[in-house]
């Protein structure tokens, strides 16, 4: 061991060593306990920001836990390299994407190699490779043989204009293109998109298949897929054909003053009244542009127009006045809307603002309102139906059910279920993707590129404006080609694969990363799959991680794979936040350019007091932090130590730059501590006997097993990676409290199991200190072949617990007692310290209280005695 702690140092040789000895390969045939830990692979922007260092930390303490105890852990790295953002870099700078994400990658990876994270690269792959994704185009080809991908037409797509492409209706939020936060605009284009509607049911239902998941997750699948039992029913038209609606809620149809069809509804020109034309088609012209969840929004205002028409309640035969509304949204149930302003909140805002009727139907007791009862806003809650006929008194549910079967008797209607998810699109009019493998032909119209002509390879030579649509449908050569079938002159598709098609099925490639006659080997991923654990960001909860279900059970039903689901075990870490500072008028300052004092930091600017809050690191906000620095100063194992004790894995973190200095410091009274006991750290041979210590040295092994017994309690059932490392910390005040004898032989034995201990533990923390304490103990062989230390059972058992006592109020002694001691023997004990006698002055206690932790169940923690 070196006489200084120099990560630096001392961190580049283990990790050389690491990959000189290939520590992290993984023979996927081997036997034994498997363990498959996958972190989300990142997109190679060049740099690691906090984030990858908190996510990519957390995966490797509980591969490197597992590797340890002997399972074969599969641990891959590699690079969700397609996507915007690097052709965005290209039409600022020209350097071509290809060239870029190369270099990014090579960089990245250094990074990640001196964070000490222990993957197996070698199967490590980038999305980019046409290795890689000519199984896109496999997999494409394969869903276009099962209808399972297929082309709209007409598609109404959100168009970002700046970026040219259209943008899936997730990363639209807002109306705002989640890349460079230009408004979005509604266009009808081809499209193609991916089936995954087929699979509703299924994707929803398999939720309750996955225990391990977190609620939060599973419940945004849900609401995403947004399955949603109501009824259809046909109103009549005057002179044309009825008009389907599609309602939750049957019960209040007694209540429908009006019916709105969403303005794109197919209909909506053949039924408008030819005086209202003009104003319809404006109308229809405006709410083009306007974005689904602004339309949609609860507050957003409901603007309509009258078309001039009316329909017939089939229930009541009541006319009602047809309108179109921004609202109503063309692609969901059927498009049309019964309205029953009473009770529904968007029917009610519209009614008041258009002045049209509104009606009590629906009342909480029965008897309650009455049909007559006037609504100060929508009562939208189930009750009983009133104003409602021969149907008034029957509840909510029961109506809704006899009136679907009035409706399936006489024809006008039936019970159906709507399913708030759509089709995935998948196209996008950029360069840097999977080229969808297609041709157009005008005799044979979309024909598939043959499988042994895949991949259809981007090609290099591309020039990058930023106007104009697809760089790609520029490439003459890439376009034009011939007809597989008929050979005559056609075209290719310039549209290439959303990059979520990618990190749909990455993990199974990870497997069998060469396979170069399929995307993987049937046995060999159903030998790894699902993954034991993946860790990723919480913003994935529906896009990603719902995608990659889908496109698993996909697979499954292509033959490829056996299991339902891609991930038994998912965890979603927090953000890393840091206080952020923001003046009213000059919007977000770094901390550095404060001004005022620390307590009242003040704007560079103007002088004024800032705002300060605890956000998300970003740039937006002014208040991010490069990782870079601290490593370089502090080395990779305090980063890791302090990212991973600042806060639970699943719980946000509040970045510290004080931070890293702190876990410095511990690691270097680790490695003093090692140091100063040099001469008797030697392995550990058979058990240390307890009863041949002295009382310190008793402690000190309760201590040791205690925290080897929590460390891996943490590890294994909670992930609590903090309070693992809190108790290490405490371990080390201990053991650095501890003399040991000269020349006592057991004491020497407790120090070897001190230090054997110690450095298996800390290493999936801190493994290259780890490996250098393991190795300063006479071990040859890597620490990552030790096994992991098992706590001696009776060490707890004896475990002792010092409780402070107090007398009136004040703590006037230590009491030294077994952990289960009972309120008796602690009374006892408590009574028997000299000072608490002292303090009596002889006279009875008035009374004693043993407080415990955990209620009344629980170890003791103070004895309060009242004179
Ligand atoms: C009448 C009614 C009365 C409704 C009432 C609600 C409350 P979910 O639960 O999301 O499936 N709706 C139907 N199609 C629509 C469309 N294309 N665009 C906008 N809204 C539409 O929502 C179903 C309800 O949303 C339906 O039930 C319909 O309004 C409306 F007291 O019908 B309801
Ligand atoms: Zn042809």
């Amino acid at each position: 061991m070196a006489a200084k702690y120099d990560p630096k140092i001392l961190e580049r040789r283990w990790q050389e060593r690491w990959e000189a000895e290939r520590r992290f390969e993984v023979d996927t045939g081997a036997e034994g306990e498997r363990f498959y830990a996958l972190e989300m692979f990142p997109y190679p922007s060049g740099t690691l920001h906090m984030g990858h260092i908190r996510v990519y930390s957390i995966g490797d303490v509980l591969a490197r836990y597992r590797m340890v105890r002997g399972d074969a852990v599969l641990h891959p790295m590699g690079w969700d390299a397609l996507g915007l953002p690097a052709e965005n870099a290209a039409i600022k700078d020209g350097v071509h994407p290809a060239k870029r994400t190369r270099a990014n990658i090579e960089a990245v990876r250094e990074q990640m190699k001196a964070m000490g994270w222990g993957y197996d690269w070698s199967r490590e792959f980038a999305t980019c490779d046409p290795e890689y994704y000519r199984w896109n185009q496999w997999f494409f080809l394969e869903m276009l043989q099962r209808d399972l991908v297929y082309r709209k037409t007409d598609a109404s797509v959100n168009w970002c204009p700046s970026c040219e492409t259209v943008i899936a209706n997730e990363q639209a939020e807002g109306g705002l293109c989640e890349r460079c936060g230009t408004e979005i605009d509604l266009r009808t284009m081809p499209e193609w998109a991916f089936r995954i509607t087929r699979y509703a049911d299924e994707l929803l239902d398999d939720l309750d298949k996955l225990p391990d998941w977190p609620e939060r997750v599973k419940t945004m699948q849900r609401n995403w897929i947004g399955k949603s039992y109501g009824a259809e029913a046909d109103f009549a038209v005057q002179g044309a054909d009825p008009i389907r609606v599609f309602t939750t809620r049957l019960d209040t149809i007694y209540g429908c003053t009006f019916m709105v069809l969403a303005p794109e509804h197919a209909r909506v020109l053949e039924l408008t009244a030819p005086d209202l034309r003009e104003e319809v088609e404006a109308f229809r012209k405006k709410v083009a542009k306007q974005d689904h969840a602004v339309r949609t929004a609860e507050d957003a205002p409901k603007e309509g127009v009258y078309i001039g028409r009316d329909a017939i309640n089939p229930y009541t035969g009541e006319a009602v006045p047809i309108w179109i509304a921004n609202f109503v949204l063309a692609d969901y149930g059927t498009g049309a809307v019964m309205s029953v302003p009473g009770h529904d909140t968007r029917d009610f805002a519209f009614a008041k603002r258009h002045g049209i009727p509104i009606r009590t139907v629906i009342e909480p007791e029965p008897g309650e309102w009455g049909a007559d009862h006037a609504l100060e806003e929508a009562f939208t809650a189930d009750g009983y139906m009133t104003g409602s006929g021969e149907h008034s008194g029957l509840s909510s549910e029961e109506g809704r059910r006899v009136l679907a079967a009035l409706a399936e008797e006489r024809g006008f209607g039936k019970a159906t279920v709507n399913y708030h998810l759509r089709d995935w699109g998948i196209s996008r009019q950029r360069y840097w993707g999977t080229p969808i493998p297609v041709v157009h032909c005008d005799d044979c119209g979309v024909v598939p590129v043959p499988r042994d002509e895949l991949p259809v390879v981007l090609p290099e030579d591309v020039s990058f404006t930023g106007k104009g649509g697809s760089p790609l449908a520029r490439v003459e050569e890439f376009v034009s080609t011939r007809c597989p079938v008929c050979g005559k002159a056609a075209r290719r598709e310039t549209d290439t694969m959303d990059t979520f098609v990618d990190s749909a099925w990455y993990y199974a490639r990870y497997v069998d990363p060469h396979n170069d006659a399929a995307p993987f080997d049937r046995d060999r991923v159903d030998a790894w799959v699902p993954v034991t654990l993946y860790v990723g960001g919480p913003e994935h909860a529906v896009m990603h991680l719902l995608y990659f279900r889908f496109w698993h059970k996909v697979m499954r039903d292509l033959g490829l794979v056996s299991t339902d689901e891609p991930v038994e075990r998912l965890l979603t870490q927090g953000m890393v936040c840091n206080q952020s500072f923001r003046c009213l008028e000059h919007g977000y300052i770094k901390r550095a350019d404060l001004g005022g004092t620390e307590d009242a930091p003040t704007c560079p600017h103007c002088g004024e007091p800032v705002e300060r809050k605890l956000d998300k690191m970003s740039k937006s906000k002014a208040n991010g932090v490069s990782p870079d620095g601290f490593i370089e100063r502090f080395g990779a194992d305090a980063m890791r130590l302090f990212i991973l004790f600042a806060a639970p894995p699943e719980k946000d973190l509040e970045w510290s730059d004080q931070g890293p200095e702190g876990t410095f410091r511990f690691l270097r009274r680790v490695h003093d501590l090692f140091l100063r006991h040099a001469e008797l750290i030697a392995p550990v041979e058979g058990a240390a006997d307890p009863a041949a210590l002295d009382e310190a040295g008793q402690a000190l092994w309760r201590k040791i097993h205690g925290t080897i017994a929590k460390v891996t309690d943490d590890i294994e059932r909670s992930f609590q990676f903090n309070t693992a490392i809190a108790a290490l910390m405490e371990l080390l005040n201990e053991a650095t409290r501890f003399e040991p004898r000269e020349g006592d032989e057991v004491d020497r034995a407790l120090i070897g199991l001190l230090a054997d201990s110690f450095a298996r533990l800390v290493g999936p923390f801190a493994p290259h200190l780890a490996e250098e304490l393991w190795a300063a103990s006479g071990h040859e062989e890597s620490l990552l072949t030790a096994g992991w230390p098992i706590h001696d059972p009776a060490a707890l058992e004896l475990d002792r617990v010092v409780v402070p006592v107090q007398v009136n109020g004040k703590v006037r002694a230590q009491a030294d007692v077994a952990a289960d001691a009972d309120d008796e023997a602690v009374r006892a004990a408590a009574l028997a310290e000299e000072n608490v006698q002292r303090h009596l002055e002889g006279q009875e206690p008035r009374k004693v209280i043993v407080v415990r932790r955990k209620g009344k169940t629980g170890t003791p923690k103070l004895v309060s005695v009242v004179k």
